[in-house]
């Protein structure tokens, strides 16, 4: 073995081995899903991910999503040994009350964490609300010659994720949408919490996301580190797709009695079984959360590195600050969460009169008021905007300026681009709330989403998600009800 890749295979399995002695210490967690994907995560996360350890919220860093959020400790592994804020002591108390390290990874307490993840597909919609944030804000921004927004969204969604429904309708407007800057790894193991894919999960997924119009690649060995660097490099490749790279994996790999079963899904592996890993893998069997000096060493690389790539983008920054004032000002105040000085005057005010004004119309003046006044201000409905009334007049359809045709019916008028302010998301209630999330959780954008109410059920999980997270995300939902009118019962929105 050569000595790029015994430090490699050290580094790896410093990954596997934290995420098995979390798990051991804290007797319950899911040690399979790391111990399988580790060398995926580790050619992303030291040789792609633009991130630096010491900011986690510089503004260009690309985005990590680990939609199996049950594999948290893979992402308590790796911000602990890239160099985030995230303490031995803190993988040591795993699982445990009041820690940073929850059994699901979760927004706004541990460094580094993009979003809250555990209800799976959630994750992987929310990388695509992301993805479609970078777009806007990009297409916005950057002026020729400064690509001040220029991050890619990165996931590792796993059997779970490609099963639920809230992914596929995430993934047809993400393929739709051509966001090429959208890289998903698929931890293809073949196996879930109670069972072999074999009883219920058999779709060519390859196929299945090509139709969608994504870019698929699939990889036959999930340990074959330049394969995953290679198809890394020919997702970036891929601008006006979103990327799947289906990689075979093993759950547990390693541990010679659960890889490759579901047993290494959800439970600790056991004092004995967890030796015989070791052992097999070569690594000591003692003392546990072992890390080798040299493989910290390699993994904090990243600080260096990260710092060097932020410095470069604030030497861009300020050039692009001088020759560009009022966006910079702007691009800062929305990246801040700030609102413009005088923003409440917009608002319209509705006297009272006898024959009233819908709500809805009412919502629609608020809504186009605000646009005027908040430049991130972007939304729409699920194919309901003669209804919802939300339709921003003259700016523009968020859509990829490679897809436009001539006359298009529902178009709301203006420039047809991503950096139109008009989100159309089709029947599509589960991807417009979950990718709403993801663009709240991105920053810079404020994302409104509308229904009719009785269609918000669902959309229930991804609301409580963004309570959970405080995010800031408009909903306006409309009333649909039954009127009787003189002729019988008429159908009349309100
Ligand atoms: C919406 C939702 N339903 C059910 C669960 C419970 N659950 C956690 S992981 C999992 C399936 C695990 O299979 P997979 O996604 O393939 O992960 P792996 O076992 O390969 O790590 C289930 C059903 C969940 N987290 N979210
Ligand atoms: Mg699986």
């Amino acid at each position: 073995m050569s000595e790029a890749s015994r430090l490699d295979q050290l580094c790896i399995n410093s990954i596997r081995m934290l995420s098995v002695d979390a798990v051991e210490k804290a007797k319950s967690g899911h040690p399979g899903a790391p111990m399988g994907l580790a060398p995926v995560a580790y050619v992303l996360w030291t040789r792609f991910l633009k991130h630096n350890p010491r900011n986690p919220s510089w503004p260009d860093r690309d985005r990590f999503v680990l939609s199996a959020g049950h594999g948290s400790m893979l992402l308590y592994s790796l911000l602990h040994l890239t160099g985030y804020d995230l303490s031995l002591e803190q993988i040591k108390q795993f699982r445990q009350w009041g820690s940073q390290t929850p059994g699901h990874p979760e927004r706004g307490l541990t460094p580094g964490v993009e979003t809250t993840t555990g209800p799976l597909g959630q994750g992987f919609g929310n990388g695509v609300g992301m993805a479609m944030a970078e777009a806007y804000l990009a297409a916005r921004y950057n002026r020729p010659g400064f690509e001040i927004v220029n991050h890619f969204t990165y996931g590792v969604v796993s059997d779970g994720d490609l099963m639920e429904g809230v992914a596929s309708e995430a993934a047809a407007l993400a393929g739709h949408l051509k966001l090429g800057k959208l890289i998903y790894l698929y931890d293809n193991n073949r196996i879930s919490l109670a069972a072999s894919t074999e009883l219920t999960f058999t779709e060519d997924c390859a196929r299945r996301f090509e139709a969608y119009g994504w870019h698929a690649q699939a990889l036959d060995d999930g340990n074959d580190l330049d394969a995953i660097d290679q198809a890394l490099r020919a997702a970036r490749g891929q601008t006006a797709r979103p990327s799947l790279i289906l990689v075979r994996t093993h759950i547990g790999y390693g541990s010679p009695g659960k890889q490759d079963t579901f047993e290494a899904h959800g439970a600790p592996l056991g004092e004995e079984e967890a030796r015989l890993a070791k052992q097999n893998l070569g690594w000591p069997p003692e003392p546990p959360f072992y890390v080798p000096e040299e493989a910290l060493a390699h993994f904090r690389e990243t600080v260096r590195r990260g710092a060097k790539a932020e410095t470069e983008w604030q030497d861009s920054f300020s050039t692009y600050a001088r020759t560009f004032p009022d966006m910079a000002r702007e691009l800062e105040q929305v990246i801040r969460g700030d609102l413009p000085e005088g923003w409440e005057a917009a608002i319209p005010n509705f006297p009272a009169d006898g024959k009233g004004l819908a709500t809805r119309v009412a919502s629609g003046k608020v809504l186009n008021a605000l646009a005027q006044k908040l430049p991130t201000l972007i939304g729409g409905s699920a194919d309901l905007n003669p209804s919802t009334y939300t339709v921003l007049r003259e700016m523009g359809d968020f859509q990829s300026p490679q897809r436009r045709v001539a006359d298009i019916q529902g178009s709301a008028g203006g420039v047809w681009s991503y950096a139109g302010r008009n989100l159309h998301f089709g029947v599509r209630e589960h991807g417009m709330d979950t990718t709403l999330n993801g663009m709240a959780a991105h920053g810079g954008i404020i994302p409104f989403g509308a229904t009719f109410l009785i269609f918000s059920d669902y959309m229930r999980p991804t609301i409580r998600l963004a309570a959970l997270m405080e995010l800031r995300a408009i909903y306006v939902f409309t009333h649909d009800s039954i009127a009787l009118g003189e002729d019988g019962p008429t159908h009349q929105p309100v």
